[in-house]
């Protein structure tokens, strides 16, 4: 047993090496068992339909609850975080894009580097089982981040680190290996309330809790490009074009952020803001060519439209 015990301490150091190698700025560990208290909270939140139409939300919620779901094996959940933060400001106030998106999308950089991951547990342990997610199946992220202890969940609703501060991807990998698990840390939000009070828009309707149809980075990247925004998101959009950032920006553990290694997130073209005139006159395949592997993609050439036509009617 003692011999065994000291096995996986010596595996989880390799992983935790071999992670940081890889460029992820956390690695934290936790039990794969239900998430009951999380996922009553997501029910009551889908019963407000604060999902919108992201139906997709609603559907696997038992998988959601219990990762052994996806692998009966699952163990132990493995969460890591990779670091997105640029040193660089919009150059414009319309046309906005949000950090996350303006660089590679981190569904082609992360999962790759998980798989490296995976590769050193099968080495360890031949006979062992892992899968690997990055927003690719019905795992709560933000959740096993929070059981892991890789962070809080902020006020805004987003994972904070308190040395990496919350711009950064999550990533979760479970595995059937009994590993170590890792404690929760305390919330660090205090009595602070700046992301409430400054989002555009109040989607943040109350601590930790964020109206989805209320939020811009809903209606810029998972509204149908045929769909028309709302009054009350028209006037506040404040300029952005795709996604938003703002909640995290005012966030005071976001001021000591390291800017991160990975150079496929920095903005491509050294572009931070769209220029409104430049897709408009845009053709499909030029908009193919120039958002290949970029987050920007998924509206599609009609939703980036649909997003700027509001702002362009704002000016
Ligand atoms: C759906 C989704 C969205 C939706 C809904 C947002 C949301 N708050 O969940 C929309 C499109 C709006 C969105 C926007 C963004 N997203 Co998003 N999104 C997701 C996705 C796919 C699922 C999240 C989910 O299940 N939400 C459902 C709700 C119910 O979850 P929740 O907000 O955590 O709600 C909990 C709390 O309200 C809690 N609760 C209720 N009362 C209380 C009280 C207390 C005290 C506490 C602690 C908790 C609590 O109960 C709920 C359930 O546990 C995840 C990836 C994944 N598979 O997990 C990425 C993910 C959350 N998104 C991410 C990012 C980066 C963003 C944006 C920053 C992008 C941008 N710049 O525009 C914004 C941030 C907006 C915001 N303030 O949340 C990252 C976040 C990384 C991080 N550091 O936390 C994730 C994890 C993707 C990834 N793999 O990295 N997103
Ligand atoms: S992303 Fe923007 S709109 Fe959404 S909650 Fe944060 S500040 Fe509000
Ligand atoms: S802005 Fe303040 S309340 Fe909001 S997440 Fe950051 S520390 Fe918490």
């Amino acid at each position: 047993m003692t011999t065994a015990h000291f096995h996986t301490q010596d595996a989880k150091q390799a992983l935790q090496h071999k992670a940081k190698e890889l460029g992820f700025c956390e690695i934290s560990f936790a039990k794969a068992e239900p998430l009951q208290t999380e996922a009553k909270q997501m029910q009551e939140w889908l019963n407000a339909g604060h999902h919108g139409t992201m139906g997709y939300l609603e559907r696997n919620m038992d998988k959601r609850e219990d990762v052994r779901l996806l692998l009966p094996s699952a163990q132990t959940v493995i969460v890591v975080a990779y670091n997105y933060y640029t040193p660089v400001q919009h150059e414009s106030n319309t046309g906005k894009i949000s950090r996350y998106a303006w660089g590679d999308d981190y569904h082609e950089v992360i999962p790759p580097k998980l798989d490296e991951l995976i590769n050193m547990i099968r080495a360890l342990y031949p006979e062992s089982e892992s899968r690997r997610f990055v927003d690719t199946a019905p795992v709560m992220e933000k959740q096993w981040a929070v059981r892991a202890g890789i962070g809080w969940q902020g006020k805004h609703s987003n994972i904070i680190s308190r040395n990496h501060g919350s711009y950064f991807f999550l990533g979760v990998i479970l595995t059937s290996v009994e590993f170590e698990v890792d404690n929760p840390i305390d919330d660090y939000c205090g009595t602070c309330t700046a992301c409430i009070d400054a989002c555009p828009t109040q989607a943040i309707i109350q601590p930790h809790v964020v109206d989805g149809t209320k939020c811009i980075s809903y209606w810029t990247i998972e509204a149908k490009p045929d769909v028309e925004f709302p009054l009350e998101i028209v006037q506040h959009l404040d300029g952005w074009a795709f996604g938003c950032d703002v909640c995290q920006d005012v966030c005071p553990w976001n001021r000591f952020k390291k800017p991160t290694q990975e150079v496929r997130f920095l903005p491509r073209n050294e572009e931070t803001t769209l220029n409104i005139s430049a897709i408009e006159n845009m053709q499909q395949e030029e908009f193919s060519t120039r958002f290949r592997k970029s987050p920007i993609k998924r509206t599609k050439l009609a939703g980036l439209l649909r997003n700027i036509k509001y702002l362009k009617n704002d000016e």
